[in-house]
Protein backbone atom coordinates (compact mmCIF):
# COMPACT_ATOMS: atom_id res chain seq x y z
CA UNK A 1 0.00 0.00 0.00
CA UNK A 2 2.97 2.38 0.97
CA UNK A 3 4.42 1.78 -2.51
CA UNK A 4 1.30 2.11 -4.00
CA UNK A 5 0.72 5.88 -2.77
CA UNK A 6 4.49 6.83 -3.23
CA UNK A 7 4.18 6.00 -7.11
CA UNK A 8 0.72 7.97 -7.13
CA UNK A 9 2.17 10.96 -5.58
CA UNK A 10 5.06 10.36 -8.26
CA UNK A 11 2.24 10.62 -10.69
CA UNK A 12 0.10 13.48 -9.79
CA UNK A 13 2.78 15.94 -8.48
CA UNK A 14 4.46 17.95 -11.10
CA UNK A 15 8.22 18.04 -10.51
CA UNK A 16 9.10 21.11 -8.13
CA UNK A 17 11.23 24.10 -9.18
CA UNK A 18 12.73 25.53 -5.74
CA UNK A 19 12.08 29.10 -5.41
CA UNK A 20 14.77 29.55 -2.64
CA UNK A 21 17.85 27.62 -2.47
CA UNK A 22 19.44 25.47 -4.77
CA UNK A 23 18.58 22.06 -6.30
CA UNK A 24 20.51 19.38 -8.61
CA UNK A 25 18.73 17.13 -10.50
CA UNK A 26 20.47 13.46 -11.07
CA UNK A 27 20.60 10.53 -12.16
CA UNK A 28 22.30 10.19 -8.87
CA UNK A 29 25.44 7.32 -9.64
CA UNK A 30 25.94 9.58 -13.14
CA UNK A 31 29.98 10.47 -13.03
CA UNK A 32 28.65 13.77 -15.07
CA UNK A 33 26.48 14.48 -11.94
CA UNK A 34 28.80 13.47 -9.86
CA UNK A 35 31.11 15.93 -11.40
CA UNK A 36 28.57 18.88 -10.71
CA UNK A 37 28.37 17.72 -7.13
CA UNK A 38 31.44 18.24 -6.46
CA UNK A 39 31.98 21.82 -7.38
CA UNK A 40 28.97 22.38 -5.19
CA UNK A 41 29.93 20.46 -2.58
CA UNK A 42 33.21 23.29 -3.26
CA UNK A 43 30.89 26.03 -3.05
CA UNK A 44 29.21 28.21 -0.46
CA UNK A 45 26.00 26.42 -1.25
CA UNK A 46 27.52 22.99 0.25
CA UNK A 47 25.49 22.94 3.41
CA UNK A 48 22.15 23.95 1.31
CA UNK A 49 21.60 22.34 -1.49
CA UNK A 50 19.18 19.31 -2.06
CA UNK A 51 19.78 17.09 -4.70
CA UNK A 52 17.00 15.47 -7.14
CA UNK A 53 17.93 12.10 -8.14
CA UNK A 54 16.00 10.46 -10.54
CA UNK A 55 16.47 6.78 -12.19
CA UNK A 56 17.11 6.83 -16.38
CA UNK A 57 14.17 7.31 -18.86
CA UNK A 58 12.16 8.47 -15.42
CA UNK A 59 14.54 11.43 -15.79
CA UNK A 60 12.59 13.02 -18.67
CA UNK A 61 9.62 14.62 -16.93
CA UNK A 62 11.05 16.54 -14.09
CA UNK A 63 14.10 17.96 -16.73
CA UNK A 64 11.68 18.81 -19.15
CA UNK A 65 10.31 20.60 -16.47
CA UNK A 66 13.19 22.76 -15.81
CA UNK A 67 14.85 22.99 -18.71
CA UNK A 68 11.85 23.75 -21.10
CA UNK A 69 13.14 22.08 -24.33
CA UNK A 70 11.72 18.51 -25.23
CA UNK A 71 14.85 17.58 -26.72
CA UNK A 72 17.44 19.11 -23.59
CA UNK A 73 16.83 15.45 -21.65
CA UNK A 74 20.44 15.56 -20.26
CA UNK A 75 21.82 15.57 -16.57
CA UNK A 76 22.78 17.27 -14.28
CA UNK A 77 20.72 20.30 -14.27
CA UNK A 78 21.81 23.26 -11.60
CA UNK A 79 18.81 25.09 -10.48
CA UNK A 80 19.29 28.94 -8.51
CA UNK A 81 17.46 31.33 -7.37
CA UNK A 82 16.94 33.81 -10.04
CA UNK A 83 18.10 37.58 -9.73
CA UNK A 84 14.92 38.89 -9.50
CA UNK A 85 13.78 36.61 -6.40
CA UNK A 86 10.05 37.41 -8.44
CA UNK A 87 11.41 35.96 -11.65
CA UNK A 88 12.20 32.48 -13.12
CA UNK A 89 14.68 30.81 -11.27
CA UNK A 90 18.41 30.11 -13.09
CA UNK A 91 18.84 26.78 -15.05
CA UNK A 92 22.06 25.84 -16.16
CA UNK A 93 22.30 22.30 -18.05
CA UNK A 94 25.66 20.41 -18.17
CA UNK A 95 28.36 19.59 -15.96
CA UNK A 96 31.14 22.12 -17.27
CA UNK A 97 28.71 24.92 -17.85
CA UNK A 98 27.66 24.36 -14.14
CA UNK A 99 30.99 23.87 -12.93
CA UNK A 100 31.94 27.33 -15.16
CA UNK A 101 28.61 28.80 -13.89
CA UNK A 102 29.96 27.96 -9.96
CA UNK A 103 33.08 29.18 -10.58
CA UNK A 104 32.05 32.81 -11.52
CA UNK A 105 29.63 33.23 -8.94
CA UNK A 106 31.96 32.02 -6.43
CA UNK A 107 35.82 33.03 -7.51
CA UNK A 108 36.87 32.64 -3.64
CA UNK A 109 35.79 28.77 -3.64
CA UNK A 110 35.89 28.39 -6.93
CA UNK A 111 37.93 30.57 -9.19
CA UNK A 112 41.21 28.53 -9.04
CA UNK A 113 38.97 25.67 -11.15
CA UNK A 114 40.08 28.27 -14.23
CA UNK A 115 43.18 29.88 -13.94
CA UNK A 116 44.09 33.09 -15.67
CA UNK A 117 45.84 32.91 -19.52
CA UNK A 118 47.26 30.66 -21.52
CA UNK A 119 47.04 27.37 -18.50
CA UNK A 120 43.27 28.57 -18.04
CA UNK A 121 42.71 27.70 -21.84
CA UNK A 122 44.39 24.52 -21.81
CA UNK A 123 42.12 24.13 -18.91
CA UNK A 124 39.05 24.51 -20.62
CA UNK A 125 40.46 22.19 -23.69
CA UNK A 126 41.37 19.32 -21.44
CA UNK A 127 37.94 19.37 -19.29
CA UNK A 128 35.65 19.58 -22.89
CA UNK A 129 38.01 16.39 -24.44
CA UNK A 130 37.25 14.98 -21.35
CA UNK A 131 33.89 15.41 -21.14
CA UNK A 132 33.43 14.41 -24.96
CA UNK A 133 35.84 11.34 -24.93
CA UNK A 134 36.56 10.04 -21.18
CA UNK A 135 33.11 10.46 -20.29
CA UNK A 136 31.01 8.17 -22.71
CA UNK A 137 34.06 5.75 -22.42
CA UNK A 138 33.58 4.77 -19.28
CA UNK A 139 30.30 4.88 -18.71
CA UNK A 140 30.22 2.26 -21.73
CA UNK A 141 32.17 0.08 -20.03
CA UNK A 142 29.82 0.01 -16.62
CA UNK A 143 27.30 0.00 -17.95
CA UNK A 144 28.23 -3.01 -20.66
CA UNK A 145 29.38 -5.08 -17.64
CA UNK A 146 26.49 -4.44 -15.52
CA UNK A 147 23.62 -5.22 -18.26
CA UNK A 148 24.99 -7.30 -20.84
CA UNK A 149 22.25 -9.26 -20.11
CA UNK A 150 23.01 -11.36 -17.51
CA UNK A 151 20.84 -11.47 -14.65
CA UNK A 152 23.40 -10.78 -11.46
CA UNK A 153 23.99 -7.41 -12.80
CA UNK A 154 20.76 -6.39 -13.15
CA UNK A 155 19.78 -7.26 -9.94
CA UNK A 156 22.58 -5.33 -8.55
CA UNK A 157 21.06 -2.55 -10.67
CA UNK A 158 17.69 -2.92 -9.27
CA UNK A 159 18.89 -2.83 -5.89
CA UNK A 160 20.89 0.39 -6.71
CA UNK A 161 17.78 1.79 -8.12
CA UNK A 162 15.59 1.06 -4.66
CA UNK A 163 18.32 2.13 -2.72
CA UNK A 164 19.36 5.44 -4.49
CA UNK A 165 16.33 6.72 -6.17
CA UNK A 166 12.14 7.40 -6.01
CA UNK A 167 10.77 4.37 -4.82
CA UNK A 168 8.22 4.72 -7.85
CA UNK A 169 10.56 4.83 -10.14
CA UNK A 170 12.74 1.98 -8.65
CA UNK A 171 9.22 -0.07 -8.68
CA UNK A 172 8.48 1.01 -12.65
CA UNK A 173 11.83 0.59 -13.66
CA UNK A 174 11.92 -3.32 -12.01
CA UNK A 175 8.37 -3.37 -14.25
CA UNK A 176 9.79 -2.07 -17.01
CA UNK A 177 13.39 -3.46 -17.41
CA UNK A 178 13.24 -5.95 -20.02
CA UNK A 179 12.23 -3.02 -21.99
CA UNK A 180 14.11 -0.40 -21.00
CA UNK A 181 17.64 -1.71 -20.90
CA UNK A 182 17.95 -3.31 -24.58
CA UNK A 183 16.52 0.39 -25.58
CA UNK A 184 18.81 2.39 -23.56
CA UNK A 185 21.91 -0.13 -24.96
CA UNK A 186 20.98 0.90 -28.40
CA UNK A 187 20.61 4.39 -28.09
CA UNK A 188 23.78 4.78 -26.06
CA UNK A 189 25.54 2.27 -29.01
CA UNK A 190 26.62 -0.08 -25.91
CA UNK A 191 27.78 -3.53 -27.01
CA UNK A 192 30.40 -5.79 -26.71
CA UNK A 193 32.38 -4.69 -30.14
CA UNK A 194 32.04 -0.56 -28.88
CA UNK A 195 32.85 -1.39 -25.02
CA UNK A 196 36.05 -2.78 -26.30
CA UNK A 197 37.02 0.33 -28.12
CA UNK A 198 35.51 2.05 -25.49
CA UNK A 199 38.35 0.39 -23.08
CA UNK A 200 40.71 1.19 -25.42
CA UNK A 201 39.86 4.84 -25.97
CA UNK A 202 40.05 5.08 -21.76
CA UNK A 203 43.55 3.16 -22.37
CA UNK A 204 44.55 5.98 -24.22
CA UNK A 205 43.42 8.70 -22.40
CA UNK A 206 44.28 7.49 -19.25
CA UNK A 207 48.35 7.13 -20.90
CA UNK A 208 47.88 10.93 -21.96
CA UNK A 209 47.07 12.14 -18.75
CA UNK A 210 49.88 9.91 -16.90
CA UNK A 211 52.04 11.33 -19.30
CA UNK A 212 50.41 15.26 -18.69
CA UNK A 213 51.39 14.54 -14.76
CA UNK A 214 54.74 13.23 -15.40
CA UNK A 215 55.62 16.21 -17.73
CA UNK A 216 59.03 17.73 -17.18
CA UNK A 217 57.59 21.56 -18.27
CA UNK A 218 56.50 23.13 -14.69
CA UNK A 219 57.58 20.51 -12.30
CA UNK A 220 56.05 20.79 -8.82
CA UNK A 221 56.35 24.41 -9.66
CA UNK A 222 58.11 27.19 -8.00
CA UNK A 223 61.59 26.04 -9.57
CA UNK A 224 61.45 23.09 -7.86
CA UNK A 225 62.96 20.07 -9.68
CA UNK A 226 60.86 18.61 -12.38
CA UNK A 227 59.29 15.43 -11.89
CA UNK A 228 55.23 14.28 -11.29
CA UNK A 229 52.94 16.73 -11.14
CA UNK A 230 50.97 17.30 -8.14
CA UNK A 231 48.26 18.62 -10.76
CA UNK A 232 47.17 18.29 -14.56
CA UNK A 233 48.91 21.17 -16.89
CA UNK A 234 50.97 21.61 -13.51
CA UNK A 235 48.67 24.00 -11.88
CA UNK A 236 49.52 24.70 -8.25
CA UNK A 237 46.02 23.64 -7.58
CA UNK A 238 42.94 21.63 -8.48
CA UNK A 239 41.87 23.25 -11.89
CA UNK A 240 38.88 21.82 -13.52
CA UNK A 241 40.58 19.70 -15.86
CA UNK A 242 41.58 17.51 -12.81
CA UNK A 243 38.27 17.58 -11.13
CA UNK A 244 36.99 16.47 -14.46
CA UNK A 245 39.31 13.81 -15.22
CA UNK A 246 38.57 12.01 -11.74
CA UNK A 247 35.22 12.49 -11.78
CA UNK A 248 34.57 11.06 -15.34
CA UNK A 249 36.81 8.43 -14.10
CA UNK A 250 35.37 7.33 -10.74
CA UNK A 251 33.17 4.58 -12.52
CA UNK A 252 36.15 2.91 -13.58
CA UNK A 253 38.43 3.50 -10.61
CA UNK A 254 35.92 2.96 -7.95
CA UNK A 255 37.27 5.44 -5.44
CA UNK A 256 36.58 3.96 -1.68
CA UNK A 257 34.68 6.59 -1.16
CA UNK A 258 31.71 5.45 -3.13
CA UNK A 259 31.68 2.19 -0.95
CA UNK A 260 28.92 3.72 0.92
CA UNK A 261 26.78 3.97 -2.56
CA UNK A 262 26.56 -0.05 -2.16
CA UNK A 263 28.19 -0.56 -5.00
CA UNK A 264 31.26 -2.71 -2.94
CA UNK A 265 28.43 -4.73 -1.80
CA UNK A 266 27.66 -6.44 -5.30
CA UNK A 267 31.62 -7.04 -5.19
CA UNK A 268 31.24 -10.79 -5.36
CA UNK A 269 28.41 -10.53 -8.21
CA UNK A 270 30.42 -11.96 -11.57
CA UNK A 271 29.88 -8.73 -13.73
CA UNK A 272 31.76 -6.80 -10.23
CA UNK A 273 34.45 -9.17 -10.31
CA UNK A 274 35.10 -8.41 -14.15
CA UNK A 275 34.86 -4.66 -13.66
CA UNK A 276 37.53 -5.20 -10.71
CA UNK A 277 39.98 -6.68 -13.17
CA UNK A 278 39.58 -3.38 -15.66
CA UNK A 279 39.56 -1.34 -12.42
CA UNK A 280 42.76 -3.01 -10.99
CA UNK A 281 44.20 -1.61 -14.53
CA UNK A 282 43.62 1.69 -14.10
CA UNK A 283 44.31 1.75 -10.54
CA UNK A 284 48.01 1.06 -11.26
CA UNK A 285 48.43 3.34 -13.74
CA UNK A 286 49.88 7.89 -12.45
CA UNK A 287 46.22 9.04 -14.12
CA UNK A 288 44.11 6.25 -11.95
CA UNK A 289 46.59 7.03 -9.04
CA UNK A 290 45.91 10.62 -9.81
CA UNK A 291 42.29 9.80 -9.51
CA UNK A 292 42.34 8.21 -6.11
CA UNK A 293 44.39 11.14 -4.47
CA UNK A 294 42.03 13.50 -5.74
CA UNK A 295 38.78 11.92 -4.18
CA UNK A 296 41.16 10.84 -0.87
CA UNK A 297 42.80 14.49 -0.59
CA UNK A 298 40.26 16.81 -2.43
CA UNK A 299 36.91 15.48 -2.55
CA UNK A 300 36.64 13.52 0.85
CA UNK A 301 39.89 14.49 2.63
CA UNK A 302 38.91 12.44 5.76
CA UNK A 303 39.31 9.59 3.49
CA UNK A 304 43.07 8.34 3.85
CA UNK A 305 44.66 6.91 0.88
CA UNK A 306 47.72 5.84 3.30
CA UNK A 307 46.55 2.60 4.75
CA UNK A 308 43.73 4.14 7.43
CA UNK A 309 40.15 3.10 7.44
CA UNK A 310 38.81 5.36 5.08
CA UNK A 311 36.21 7.40 6.61
CA UNK A 312 35.29 9.85 3.91
CA UNK A 313 32.22 8.43 2.25
CA UNK A 314 30.16 10.09 -0.59
CA UNK A 315 26.98 10.93 1.09
CA UNK A 316 24.02 11.90 -1.43
CA UNK A 317 21.70 14.04 0.06
CA UNK A 318 18.62 13.74 -1.85
CA UNK A 319 15.22 14.86 -1.31
CA UNK A 320 11.52 14.68 -2.38
CA UNK A 321 12.49 10.85 -2.90
CA UNK A 322 9.47 9.65 -1.33
CA UNK A 323 6.18 11.45 -1.43
CA UNK A 324 2.39 11.32 -0.80
CA UNK A 325 -0.19 12.21 -3.25
CA UNK A 326 -1.03 14.86 -0.95
CA UNK A 327 2.18 16.34 -0.26
N1 LIG B 1 27.72 16.95 -21.64
C1 LIG B 1 26.83 16.55 -20.59
C2 LIG B 1 26.62 15.06 -20.63
C3 LIG B 1 25.60 14.62 -19.60
C4 LIG B 1 25.10 13.21 -19.83
O1 LIG B 1 25.47 12.52 -20.78
N2 LIG B 1 24.25 12.80 -18.89
C5 LIG B 1 23.62 11.50 -18.96
C6 LIG B 1 23.79 10.79 -17.65
S1 LIG B 1 25.41 10.08 -17.54
C7 LIG B 1 22.14 11.70 -19.20
O2 LIG B 1 21.51 12.49 -18.54
N3 LIG B 1 21.58 10.94 -20.15
C8 LIG B 1 20.15 10.94 -20.40
C9 LIG B 1 19.71 11.96 -21.39
O3 LIG B 1 20.55 12.61 -22.06
O4 LIG B 1 18.49 12.13 -21.50
C10 LIG B 1 27.38 17.02 -19.23
O5 LIG B 1 28.60 17.23 -19.11
O6 LIG B 1 26.59 17.23 -18.30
Amino acid sequence: MDHVLRTVGWFVRTPEVPKDGAKLCTIALSHYCEKARWALDLSPLRDTYIEDAHAPVFHYRPTVALTKDRKKTGLPVLVLPGVDPEGPPTVVQDSAEILQHLASLYPKELGHMYPPGDMGDKVRALERKLGEQLGPATRKIVYWEMWQGRQEGIDTCNALLERHYPTAEARMWRLLEAKILPVMLKAMKIDETSTLAALEESREIFREVSALLDSEEGGKGGGAPAGPRRYLLGANRMTAADLTFAALAYPLINPPAFASLGLSGAEASPWAKRLAVITKEFRATPAGQHVLRLYGEERFPETSMAGKEPTGQLCLRTSNRDKWPWQ
